[in-house]
């Protein structure tokens, strides 16, 4: 049987170097070979089934298997397949996207620049918002200033701009002219501090930083409205009314990274729209296309766009795959689905409040110093002893443990430390809510059993 589960994994082994992995280890153990899915579930090369908990990597909001998106990209292919948006050429798709985005995007964003992925979305903003500035003849306004444990994307701008301390040790990051405040992680970081002081005192880094750095030279703040890769960290309320107040006063760019919390993660279209943020740039990916095809882009508010198209000139940036048109037609077929199927307003008024109420009761376990979430995200902070609050000696460990035993179980979470994160496609219904939450309790009581 050349095709053999124990044959797969061994090529695998032999000839494929895995993103975010000890490749090392990984060939030791064996990969797990996703082979189909359909709705919320995966099927495996030896048959499980999973519930996906976490949509893919954060971005299958339609869920697996939707027929229109196949259509869409068959059409295409037999249409064109390939055409660039580089010297004075574009494609149907991509401007039929441009315009669909602009629509659901906030009233002052009008523009999209599209790219193949989050990570090149970010390095788009880079190159975006310092020569806004130096086309508005501020060339030493050129500094971004990020958070620690922020996540951006791993090209060299992307990692950057994030805040992953292993990453920055892999390969001389941060680039130049980008720095990084804290995060508003409150259970991590604040503990002891009422919730509402903290988020106050952790914005107000950002006027500290850019008083210290002098505002003539910073250009822009990034966050992510709720941090996903560090670990669904939820700002307390205070905080990004002070952010915007901030960059307001201070005339520096807002950039809301939306690849996690766009297309209706957070039961409204955009993060921005569910925190109030008027943002000047907001990278996208990920739900853009529910994970389909590779595609993403930044949306460009009108104030910017019109620098950018009356003073910029030529803008040298651009990939071979911006606005690619079999990927634009998929991503239109999955804004039509979220649109037509009402799966926002099924996130914010149904769907979304029943996780949460099911998802906070995980809370009284003895193994969860903090069951939060917003939306369809969610995280359980893992502890050794909830009062008073000790962490685990190894968190990673712990993590790792119980993420294994939970696909053991059936469902796929995340670990990031000892924080247990899911993320799940947006159409996920009540019964496969309630499996995911049994599921997850299961899996804390077995883990409770063998280390509390
Ligand atoms: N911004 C944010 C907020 C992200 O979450 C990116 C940018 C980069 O997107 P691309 O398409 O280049 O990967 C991301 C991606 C994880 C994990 O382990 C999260 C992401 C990617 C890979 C792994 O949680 N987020």
């Amino acid at each position: 049987m050349e095709h053999s589960f124990s044959h797969m994994q061994h090529t695998d082994a032999a000839h494929h170097l895995h993103p975010f992995s000890d490749n090392g280890e990984l060939s030791r153990h064996g990969t797990r070979i996703i082979s189909r899915a359909k709705g919320v579930y995966l099927i495996d090369a030896e048959g499980n089934q999973l519930l996906d908990g976490m949509a893919g990597l954060w971005c299958v909001n339609i869920g697996y298997g939707r027929q229109e998106l196949i259509d869409a990209a068959i059409r295409q292919f037999h249409e064109l397949p390939y055409y660039n948006s580089f010297f004075q050429c574009t494609t149907p798709p991509a401007i039929e996207l441009a315009e669909m985005i602009s629509a659901l995007a906030p009233a002052h964003m009008n523009h999209v620049f599209f790219t193949g992925s989050g990570s090149e979305s970010n390095d788009t903003v880079v190159r975006m918002v310092r020569h806004y500035w130096a086309s508005l003849g501020y060339a030493g306004k050129n500094i971004i200033i990020s958070r620690h444990n922020a996540y951006h994307g791993s090209t060299m701008a992307g990692a950057s701009l994030g805040g992953m301390k292993p990453m920055h040790e892999q390969g001389g990051l941060p680039i130049p002219d980008i720095t990084h405040i804290d995060q508003p992680y409150w259970f991590g970081e604040g503990r002891d501090e009422d919730p509402q002081a903290f988020g106050l005192r952790i914005a107000q880094q950002l006027e500290e930083k850019i008083a210290e750095l002098g505002v003539d030279r910073v250009a822009a703040f990034i966050a992510e409205p709720i941090q996903g890769a560090g670990g669904v960290i939820i700002p307390p309320e205070s905080y990004w009314p002070e952010i915007q107040r901030i960059c307001d006063a201070n005339d520096i760019l807002l950039i809301s990274d939306e690849v996690i919390t766009g297309f209706g993660r957070l039961g409204h279209w955009f993060g921005a729209d569910y925190f109030g943020i008027t943002p000047d740039l907001m990278p996208i990916a990920k739900g853009l296309s529910s994970g389909y095809l590779p595609i993403g882009g930044v949306i460009v508010s009108d104030r910017v766009a019109d620098v950018l198209k009356n003073r910029g000139g030529e803008f040298n940036h651009g990939y071979t795959y911006s606005g690619h048109p079999v990927c634009a037609a998929v991503a239109a077929a999955n804004l039509r689905i979220l649109k037509e199927e009402k799966i926002i307003e099924y996130v914010r008024n149904e769907i979304g409040p029943y996780l949460q109420a099911e998802w906070s009761k995980l809370g009284d376990h003895p193994l969860v110093g903090e069951a939060r979430g917003a939306g369809m995200l969610g995280a359980l902070e893992l502890v050794a002893s909830k009062d008073p609050v000790r962490l685990f000696d190894d968190t990673d460990a712990i993590g790792r443990l119980t993420r294994d035993l939970a696909i053991e179980n059936g469902i796929v979470m995340r670990s990031v430390g000892s924080k247990m994160i899911i993320s799940p496609p947006l159409v996920i219904r009540q019964s496969e809510v309630d499996e995911l939450i049994r599921k997850a309790g299961a899996t804390l009581d077995a883990i409770a059993a063998r280390v509390l």
